[in-house]
């Protein structure tokens, strides 16, 4: 996990389009621990995947960040989710989570 600052406090915030599947399955993660989440669709920018390496330093979506810290793609969200650090991560960025 690194802190890239292009997350927004307080949120979750997921960078994906339209078309991915791992995205469906990184908001489904989401939803279902009770998360929700700001989604912004990648492809409304004029050059997607160079902007998305500038934000977040990775060119694949879905790319996902709990508050400020950006935690990576679904394989990263999903092990983070598996082994508690999720729910951690989400009260130390002060995100609500729905119960
Ligand atoms: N293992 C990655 C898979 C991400 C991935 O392959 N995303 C596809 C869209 S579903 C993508 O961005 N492909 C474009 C590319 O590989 O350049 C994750 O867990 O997020």
């Amino acid at each position: 996990m690194t802190d890239t600052s292009n997350g927004t406090p307080g949120a979750v915030t997921i960078y994906s389009t339209s078309w991915c599947p791992w995205c469906d399955r990184a908001k489904t993660l989401l939803s279902t621990h009770g998360v929700d989440y700001t989604d912004v669709n990648i492809e409304q920018w004029a050059d997607p995947r160079s902007e998305l390496e500038t934000r977040t330093g990775r060119r694949t979506v879905p790319q996902i960040f709990i508050g400020g810290t950006h935690v990576g793609g679904f394989d990263d969200l999903a092990d983070l989710a598996a082994d508690g650090t999720l729910m951690r991560l989400c009260a130390d960025e002060n995100i609500p989570v729905r119960t």
